[in-house]
């Protein structure tokens, strides 16, 4: 693992820009509990629009069935894509987390759907009281597949130890469809990194070299998260899936308004939010 390692002091922005990424929805929250949750086709459209005049560059997509229940039915996923395709420019990246009780089978076939971008978890994690699994094999396939279909990975972590799984399956099947590393810091979670400034650095100094990377925060880690990532030149996820509120006790209006929280910091540390069309070209994403 060291032989791909470069410090903590080597700046892995890539760019003057940050990149925004928004999780409207995620696998977790009950549509009763957040009404702002975008759960239809026509809520996820319209989410999807005002997050991109918001700032948002990729949106990264879980789906609901008429009950609102998660799903990964293929139809609809397809049609998703399609529908997100045709009103935003924005970079479609498809979940194949899904939900914890979500088959392997189905979380691979996820990338039959076609999307420009896919999440791809390096390890599994305690997902407070559930486990979300994701053994090596299982890993290996999706990630293969990836590089089989063109779909640009993002590499999300839970945990430092993810890492060491990151480095591997790069040694091991080499780079990404795209060309480019892209990770996702996912810290907070109940069973996965803290969410604090000291976690985030030790992780980003062990990533690949060249690596880009993103960080959210779950829950009250979200503005800790959001607030270390800038400072270090890193790139935001933000979005309902991750938290559900503004402040503590105000839930947010919606997905827009986290978006517009992050642009803000970003122009603020004058690394203003990227285009879509830069983002495609950051994560080696077809146009
Ligand atoms: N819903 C979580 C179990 C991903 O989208 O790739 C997994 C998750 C990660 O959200
Ligand atoms: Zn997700």
């Amino acid at each position: 693992m060291d032989a791909g390692r470069a410090g903590a002091d080597v700046p892995r922005t890539g760019t003057n820009k940050t990149l925004i990424t928004v999780a409207p929805t995620g696998a977790e929250a009950a549509k009763d509990a957040v009404p702002a949750l975008p759960v239809t086709l026509d809520e996820l459209v319209a989410t999807a629009k005002d997050c991109q005049g918001a700032g948002a560059a990729v949106i990264h997509v879980h789906i609901r069935d008429d009950h609102a229940r998660p799903t990964l039915d293929l139809g609809r996923l397809t049609a998703t894509v399609a529908a997100l395709r045709e009103t935003t420019d924005l970079v479609v990246q498809l979940s194949t987390g899904g939900a914890v009780t979500d088959s392997f089978d189905d979380r691979l076939a996820v990338l039959e759907a076609g999307p420009d971008a896919c999440s791809l978890t390096c390890g599994t994690v305690n997902f407070g009281d559930e486990v979300f699994a994701n053994p090596w094999p299982f890993i290996w396939r999706l990630y293969a597949r990836t590089q089989e279909l063109g779909v640009v990975p993002e590499f999300e972590l839970f945990d430092l130890g993810h890492i060491a799984t990151l480095h591997r399956l790069l040694d091991e099947l080499g780079s990404p469809a795209g060309g480019r590393v892209h990770c996702d810091l996912v810290m907070g979670v109940p069973g996965g990194m803290p969410g604090d400034a000291r976690t985030l650095m030790q992780a980003v100094a062990a990533l690949p070299a060249g690596a880009t990377w993103s960080a959210t925060g779950i829950g009250r880690t979200s503005l800790p998260v959001m607030l270390a990532a800038v400072a270090a030149g890193g790139h935001l996820r933000v979005g309902l899936e991750d938290t559900v509120s503004s402040a503590r006790g105000r839930p947010a209006s919606g997905n827009a308004e986290l978006v517009e929280r992050a642009s803000q910091l970003a122009r603020l540390a004058e690394r203003p939010p990227m285009t879509a069309a830069e983002a495609r070209v950051f994560l080696g994403a077809s146009a």
